[in-house]
């Protein structure tokens, strides 16, 4: 099989760019490892800044998030069970975000991409990049059967996990990392959910209520990293929640029996440069944050802005100016990110090495949040996400 784009992973960025390159007349490949219903089971981001809510709009991706989303113009901080804080969006930055699920965001694109009859493999098997730097091709297995796709560039948008990073050398890969020694514990509840989001800092731990829809809540505690799901019963998960919040607002909290329970790892990651020969990354496969800020789906896709960009300015004006400059673009938005995800982990979250003096400078940087309109507004503009790049 020939293609001009042979996209590696089926995830909100590979379908994305798929989407975005058919609407400008590209022909792309998509190979999943997965299957369809695995990829639209896993329970992940809630919310969009007000970048990828334009860009869904952009392309005319946004008729149920504009129906059924919620729009969002702030988070509250709430610390020690008492005082708190809402980092206020909307007053400081004067735009909107949306609580949205990447599960509708990710059903949503395969409708439309199946409507527009893409090519999408499922279910492939040791997908391999060859040649990246000279006339790139990808396999993989299906159902035991060996296939090729010849193609003029290899995106991965594979994830974490995925063989597109690993198939730059070594050499040229610069990595950063940091691994945190506790996950977030998350459970999805057929209730109601509270009015706003909620982070909450306390000294057992992070705890955070989100939602999914008006009689869907998501809730999250930080456990420590070594924990099983099968230790944590609905009982202790409200029991943990619940003491972690004011007493007001645990009042309000509409408890009940979990339908999905999972523990995400925390881990800040960075690999540089995203591109090598004709192999250039976006997404998870590239990046990762801890969900703190909510900005791993979003760097997801403000990624595929400029590499769909990059793309259609190369067939299209024969310039590859942009492809050029797509890692180095990318990449200060990208480190935005990880700053501000870092920020709130340190700020939210208690460390299992922390001395007095970290927690002495912990709520000096919460005093000074309090105190100072200034640095209310510096978080806000971090918090809502850096503006594309012409
Ligand atoms: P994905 O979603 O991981 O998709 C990668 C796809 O590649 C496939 N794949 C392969 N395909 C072929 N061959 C192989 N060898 C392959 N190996 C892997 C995989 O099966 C998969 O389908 O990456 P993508 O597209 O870059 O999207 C990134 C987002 O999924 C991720 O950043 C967010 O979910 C992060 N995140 C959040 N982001 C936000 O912007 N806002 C949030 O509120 C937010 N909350 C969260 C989050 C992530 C969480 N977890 C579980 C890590 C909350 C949580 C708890
Ligand atoms: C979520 O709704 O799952 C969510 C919201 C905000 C975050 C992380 C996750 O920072």
């Amino acid at each position: 099989m020939r293609t001009q784009i042979c996209i590696i992973g089926g995830g909100p960025a590979g379908l994305f760019l798929s989407h975005v390159l058919h609407a400008a007349g590209i022909d792309s490949v998509i190979v999943e490892r997965q299957t369809k219903q695995h990829v639209l089971g896993r329970i992940r981001a809630g919310v969009l800044e007000h970048g990828t809510v334009e860009l869904l709009r952009q392309y005319s991706l946004s008729e149920r998030m504009d129906r059924d989303g919620m729009p969002k113009d702030g988070t509250r901080i709430v610390w020690q069970g008492k005082d708190d804080f809402f980092i206020d969006t909307m007053r400081w930055t004067g735009k909107r975000m949306m609580i949205w699920g990447q599960t509708q965001i990710t059903e949503d694109l395969y409708a439309a991409r199946e409507r527009d009859g893409a090519a999408i493999v499922f279910e492939a098997a040791n997908t391999t990049l060859h040649d990246i730097t000279g006339s790139p091709s990808v396999t993989y297995e299906k159902d035991g059967i060996p296939h090729r796709i010849d193609c003029d560039f290899v995106i991965g948008c594979d994830g974490f996990h995925g063989p597109s990073r690993m198939a730059i050398p070594a050499d040229i890969r610069r990595e950063y990392e940091r691994i945190y020694p506790f996950g977030w514990l998350g459970i999805m509840v057929e209730r109601p959910p509270l009015k706003e989001l909620v982070y909450a800092y306390h000294t057992d731990g992070f705890a955070m209520a989100s939602r999914r829809n008006p009689m869907l809540s998501r809730y999250y505690v930080q456990v420590p990293a070594a924990d099983k799901v099968e230790q944590w019963s609905d009982d202790r998960f409200w029991d943990a929640f619940l003491r972690r919040v004011p007493e007001n607002m645990a009042q309000q909290v509409q408890t009940g029996p979990s339908i999905e329970k999972s523990i995400a790892p925390l881990r800040s990651f960075v690999s540089e440069p995203m591109r090598w020969g004709k192999l250039f990354l976006a997404g998870d496969a590239a990046h990762i944050v801890p969900p703190t800020g909510a900005k791993g789906l979003n760097l997801a896709f403000s990624d595929i802005f400029y590499l769909s960009r990059a793309l259609i300015t190369h067939y299209d004006e024969g310039s590859d100016h942009y492809l050029d400059c797509y890692s180095e673009m990318a990449l200060r938005r990208i480190w935005a990110a990880e700053n501000i995800s870092w920020k709130l982990t340190k700020l939210l979250h208690v460390f299992p090495d922390e001395d007095p003096f970290d927690q002495k400078i912990r709520q000096n940087d919460y005093d000074l949040l309090l105190a100072s309109e200034e640095v209310q507004q510096a978080l806000a503009y971090e918090y809502i996400g850096l503006p594309f790049e012409d």
